[in-house]
């Protein structure tokens, strides 16, 4: 029978001010559910990505580029042939700053050769444009700006 697995990330950053705490599970379809909440941010459209490194000695500018295993363009989560694996769109921040995560996705698996442990997920300052902003950045970034939180995705017990 194929079992649940199961990772965590703490999301950091901006000194403190953001903080929160992401759960990830693959169902045994090999979906990956994103799911919880991050405080401290400025309300509306926060650009959100797996980046391909678990690297935080330089804060979350040393995580790398998109995870993009396929080495595709930039787009959105439903561009499903071309996206970087690591393109989760954007999450939203309610007035009170608070944004709830709830992703379902297919290209984060927490298992196999393209498995998101150990990378880190991202939450940037601005918008992600889904690759259509005409911007010079968004066929890469998604023109999102700073990266204001992250969090290095580990493996949790699966019960
Ligand atoms: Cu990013
Ligand atoms: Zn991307």
């Amino acid at each position: 029978m194929a079992s649940t697995v199961k990772a965590v990330a703490l999301i950091t950053g901006h000194n403190n001010t953001i903080k929160g705490a992401l759960h990830f599970i693959q169902d045994s379809n090999g979906i990956t559910h994103v799911k919880g909440k991050i405080a401290g941010l400025s309300p509306g459209l926060h650009g959100f990505h797996i980046h391909a490194l678990g690297d935080t000695t330089n804060g979350c500018n040393s995580t790398g580029p998109h995870f993009n295993p396929l080495k595709k363009d930039h787009g959105a989560p439903s561009d499903d042939d071309e996206r970087h694996a690591g393109d989760l769109g954007n999450i939203v921040a309610a007035p009170d700053g608070v944004a709830d995560v709830s992703i379902r996705d297919s290209q984060i698996p927490l298992t196999g050769q393209h498995s998101i442990l150990g990378r880190a997920v991202v939450v940037h300052a601005d918008p992600d444009d889904l690759g259509r902003g005409g911007h010079e950045l968004s066929k890469t970034t998604g023109n999102a700006g700073a990266r204001i939180g992250c969090g290095i995705i580990g493996l949790q017990s699966s019960v």
